[in-house]
Parts: structure tokens; sequence; C-alpha cells
């Protein structure tokens, strides 16, 4: 066994490795019989069936869930051509000059990641995506992308799911490979929530490309062009995909009165700052959903005068109009809107692509879509979303209260458990009231990821040490404030428009000297070969190069998930409900192993603790019995 373990292990395989290697690795010296696919996952499961998903906090022991009905759609049939295969085939600038060239409206679809980053905290998992993804694509290649990857999905995958983001992308490039695959993309924060040097920066944006990006929407979380110029230009340089230069929208345009600041010249120079840099499109970022349908309007018109690429339009329904934007910026010549499925949109999620299709049934910009195609989807994820219960916000109905608290739809799924977590779930009004003091405090700051996480942990701090804004510009110097607001008024996270008050960054700072510069420029540049070799002595089990850069993005969250997927194998196999409840007695799940591989499993019963505390679960695998020993940590 232990020659078996040595030629087994990835190191050996790539013929790397050396007598120093053995020495380094003691799990070599692990004799026991490599443990199997199938008995990971009984394991895994075993250890929710005595204690539980760490993240459900709140089980429903009555609910009983209804099977997801994927729609039909031609298994043997070739993939239609769609915009992936347009892109091939007329190369960026004839693409965007497609795009540009189409009179109808066209769509991104954002159910495989804002959306339910949106309303379900970025839980869904990647089977119940694989499941309708080849045909989504066979049926509705007329698309203009799918929004599948980035933003909070990298992190939550990890660090919830147990499952690596980049296999997530390379199996959703594989099921839709007509389809053009789009990204969010946090400028020099990549998918994290801290500056990162700039070779790290390319290097992901390379790594992201060849595994199956092809639309790169990059935004900075202060509108700070300087930020978000090195991944332009590697998206750019470095791959044949689509660049798409991002400006947030805050504040109310229209209103100039109450926001001076943020106005159609302020968003019109950043356009054209990011058509110079090279961007192939533009996107409005509208995170919070305040983009209200006169402003969408003009916003639209005057763009389209001051660029020349094609104009993309995000928003989330937060306050329940945002429909009514997305018409008014059709009329104004937008040229593609963000949608989710109708089971996943709305509230804080994107409006509703189905009835937007139908919206637009009689425009004389209507684009040809098959809505009750479409219906069907939406019925899938209907059921599919009753699975993530516990990860509902609860908000009800669409709340005018965003045009005061501006918060972004991505973090209100979050601030409300987070809130709970920290005791202040019955304070959450007062929250988000102090979640307006402190943007104030900072300067009145576009607020996105990572800069809203910053303003909501002020607010939070604020709640819970029942802070006003004068204490804390008062008694700052005697209070601890977190580590993130530190950052940001040091200028971690760059230069917002018109800098910070000088009052706070004092009084935050003490006295330290903030940084104006980029703060990538401070960071040295990462010996990729050195690293990675430190990284693959660290973690010898890792699944190479995607693997390392998911450790540099998140070196605490990648070591746990390497733990997790050590003990517990590859889980993402698991289905939803077993993931996240466990087994009832007698219930029977089938687990697909591997490609055409299948195991039947079924819980007979658990037994009480022994002395120990520990619990014999014993389940009937392919109808034999099989048992598996957990400590109850109740
Ligand atoms: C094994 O014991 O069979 C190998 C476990 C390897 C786990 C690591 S964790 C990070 C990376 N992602 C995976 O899905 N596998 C490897
Ligand atoms: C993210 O960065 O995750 C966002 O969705 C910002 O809106
Ligand atoms: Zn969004």
């Amino acid at each position: 066994p232990f020659l078996l373990n040595v030629i087994s292990h990835p190191i050996f395989q790539r013929g790397e490795a050396r007598v120093s290697f053995i020495e380094s690795h003691p799990e070599l010296f692990n004799l026991r019989k490599p443990r199997d696919r199938s008995t990971r996952a009984l394991n895994y499961l075993a250890d929710v069936i005595v204690n539980g998903n760490p993240e459900v906090k709140k089980k429903d022991t009555t609910k009983v869930f209804r099977t997801p009905i994927v729609p039909p759609f031609d298994v043997y049939g070739s993939y239609p051509k769609g915009n992936r295969d347009r892109l091939k085939e007329l190369g960026r600038d004839g693409f965007v000059q497609w795009v540009k060239d189409q009179k109808c409206v066209l769509y991104t679809d954002t159910t495989f990641r804002d959306g339910h980053q949106s309303l379900l905290a970025t839980r869904v998992r990647t089977q119940d995506m694989l499941k309708v993804a080849e045909g989504f694509a066979k049926n509705h290649p007329e698309l203009f992308s799918m929004e599948v990857w980035g933003g909070a999905t990298f992190d939550v995958a990890m660090r919830f799911l147990y499952e690596s983001p980049w296999k997530r992308l390379e199996a959703l490039r594989e099921a839709m490979p007509n389809m053009l695959l789009q990204m969010l993309f946090r400028g020099s924060n990549a998918v994290g929530y801290s500056a990162y040097p700039d070779n790290l920066i390319e290097k992901f944006v390379e790594k992201s490309w060849e595994t199956g990006v092809d639309v790169f929407r990059i935004f900075d979380s202060l509108n700070w062009i300087d930020a978000m110029k090195v991944s332009i230009r590697a998206v750019r340089e470095r791959t044949d995909a689509l660049c798409e230069g991002t400006i947030c929208y805050t504040g109310d345009m229209l209103n100039p009165a109450e926001h001076k600041k943020y106005s159609l010249q302020y968003y019109l120079d950043l356009a054209r700052q990011l058509e110079d840099e090279g961007a192939h499109l533009l996107a409005i970022k509208d995170m919070a959903g305040l983009l209200k349908p006169l402003a969408a309007e003009v916003l639209v018109r005057e763009l389209k005068q001051a660029v020349d690429i094609p104009i993309h339009l995000h928003t989330h329904d937060t306050a329940g109009i945002q429909a009514a934007s997305y018409l008014k910026a059709i009329d104004a010549g937008v040229d593609i809107v963000d949608c989710a499925l109708g089971a996943l949109s709305g509230l804080t999620s994107q409006p509703n692509f189905n009835s937007v299709v139908a919206m637009m049934e009689d425009h004389e910009r209507r684009c040809e879509m098959n809505l009750a195609s479409l219906n069907a989807y939406s019925n899938y994820w209907e059921d599919v979303r009753e699975y993530y219960y516990p990860f509902e916000s609860g908000m009800k109905a669409g709340s005018a209260e965003v045009y005061d608290n501006e918060i972004p739809g991505g973090q209100y799924s979050n601030l409300k458990p987070q809130a709970v977590a920290l005791g202040l779930g019955d304070k959450f009004e007062l929250l988000k009231r102090n979640y307006v003091v402190a943007n104030e405090l900072f300067g009145d700051i576009v607020k996105v990821t990572p800069s809203s996480k910053v303003v909501g942990d002020m607010a939070i701090f604020m709640t819970a040490n029942n802070l006003t804004a004068q204490d804390v510009l008062e008694r700052g110097e005697s209070l601890s404030f977190p580590e993130s607001v530190k950052e940001l008024m040091k200028g971690v996270l760059g230069q917002p428009y018109g800098g910070f008050p000088k009052q706070i960054q004092e009084v935050v700072l003490r006295g330290e000297e903030p940084i104006t510069g980029r703060p990538n420029e401070h960071l040295k540049p990462i010996d990729f070969d050195q690293d990675f070799e430190a990284f693959q002595q660290k973690y010898p089990l890792n699944d190479g190069f995607l693997d390392y850069l998911s450790y540099q993005m998140y070196p605490k969250v990648y070591d746990e998930y390497y733990k997790a997927v050590v003990q517990y194998g590859d889980v993402s196999i698991i289905p939803t409900p077993a993931f996240l409840y466990g087994l009832k007695e007698n219930e029977e799940i089938l687990i697909n192993i591997d490609e055409g591989k299948n195991i039947l499993v079924r819980l007979l019963f658990k037994s009480e603790p022994d002395e120990l505390g520990m619990r014999t679960i014993t389940f009937e695998l392919n109808g034999q019995s099989r048992q598996v020993q957990v400590r109850d940590k109740a």
C-alpha cells in the first residue's frame, strides 16, 4: 500500500517526486486502504444526520420537497449556434459591431450567479445548475450571455459548499459550449475583498478565461478607474474574451440637490474613460437598484451619445419598479439587460426575465424568445429554491427604503443573518439606519463589494455599541474600529471620488498616514514558480494551479475546504436536500458518484450515543448494510 500511495500521488505522477518528497509527506505512510468515493459520501451524510449541516440554523422537519422537473431538450442533438460561436467567428470587434447592429434587446441570464447570490446568500450548488445547463443552452441559445461566475460565488463555493469554483466553471463550460459565460470581477480585488498583486490579477484573468469565462464584467468598488486598468488590460492582452468596463450607479442622478456628487456628468466621464481604456462593452451596474425609470432613460440616452460601445444594464429589483427602468432604458437604446428567471427574480435579485420578455412582446425591440420554455425553467427553479429555505432573507415585498439606505441586493441577503448571528436581529431597523450614517461618515461613497462590506461592518459596529455619528467623531480615539474600517480609511481599497473626509480619517487612523496611490502598487509581485511549489508541499493532494489560485484568493478558506474534501471527498455529488438536511430514516437517495455510476443509499437507523459520545449510523448501500461511526457533538 505504501508504494501505491506514492505512485498514485499527483506529484509522483507529474514526475516531480524526489526522495525528499517521500520524507516530507507523512500521509504517504497512511497505510489504510484508500477510501472510495461512496465511503466518504456516507461519512459526510452520517455527520450531517448526527450533527446537522452547520450552515442550517433552523431545520424544518416537516418540510417535504417536490422533485424539480427538468424541462425537456434534445439530449442527442447538437447545440444550436449561440453568441460564443458568433464571438469566435467574428472576433471581438466584429462581435461588438454585431451587438450594436441588433435592433432587438439582448438578455443576460443571472440566475446562476447574482440571482441566487441576492436571494439565497449565494448558496445554490453546482449540481442544481448543471441539471438544467445543457437543456437551457440548447433551448435558449439566443441569450446574450449567462452570468455564472465571480462575485461572491467563488468564496461561498469553497467556504460553505466545499466545492471547487473552478470545477463549477469547467462543468458549466462543457454543458453550455455555445453560450457566452460571464463573470463578475472586482478589479484589483479579483473575487476577493482586498487588493492583490498585479501579476496575480493578470494570472487570475488568464486562467479564468482558459477555464471558460468569455465576458469579464470589471468594476471597482469606489468607481476608481486606476484600479480597473490592470484587469482591463489583462482581458484585452491575455485573452480573447470581452471586457466589460463598469460604472457603478449610486445616489439619485436626477436629484442633484440631494447628490451633487454622483451627477450625470460624473457617469459620462467615467464611461468615456472606460472606453478609452479599451472596454469592449460598458456596464451600468446598479447594484442596489437605485436607478429609477426616468433616470435610466436619461442616463442611457446620454451614454449612447457619449460612447460608441454597447451598453449593458444591470439592476436589482429591491424597490419593485425596475422593470420600468428597463423599459425606459430599452426605449433609450440600451443594448443588453440583465434578468433572472422568474423564480429567482425580484426583490433583491434582478427583474423577472419571463415577465420582461412578456412586457416586450408588443415592443418594436422585442427579441424572439420562447416564453413557455422560460416558464418551465422558472418552475424548475421554484422547486429547487425550496431546498435552500434556510438562506431566504425574509424580505416579503419590495421596499422604497432602499432609496435611503442604498444597500446592494447582494449584501442585503447577507446582512440580516449577519445581524442575527451577532445578536442584533431585533435591531435590524437601527442597523439599516446606521448603514446610512456610516456611509455619510465615510463621505458618501459608492457601496458595492468590498466597500459595501466596510459600510456594513461600521453599521454593525455602531449598532452593537450604541454609537451615533457624533460619538464616533468625538470619542473615536477610544474606540477600536473594525479592521476593515481602518483599511478603508488607510486607502487600501483605493480612493473614492472626492476623497475621504479628513476628520473621520484622522479619528480612525490616529495619526497614521493614509496611502493615496493604487494599493496594488505596494504589493510585491508573486514568484509563481516558488510559491506554487510551496503550496504543493503544504497541500499535497491539491488539484493543481487553479487550486493554488483559490488559495491565493482565500488562504484560510482554502485550508478548510481542503481538509473537508480530504475527509469527505467531492461532496458536490450529494443531492442538495441530503447535503443540507441529511436523511430521514428509510429515506433513499441516488448519488451519481462517477460518469454512469450511481449508488443507492438508504438510512436504516441511527443508534443512541455510546459512553464515548459516538453514534453508529447504519445505511444500506446498493442493498448492502454499511455502518459509520460519528461523534455526536451535541
Ligand atoms: C483524495 O484523498 O482522494 C484526494 C483529496 C483531494 C482533495 C483536494 S482538496 C482541494 C482539491 N479539490 C478537490 O476537489 N480535490 C483536491
Ligand atoms: C459582488 O461583488 O459580489 C457583487 O455582486 C457586487 O454587486
Ligand atoms: Zn448585482
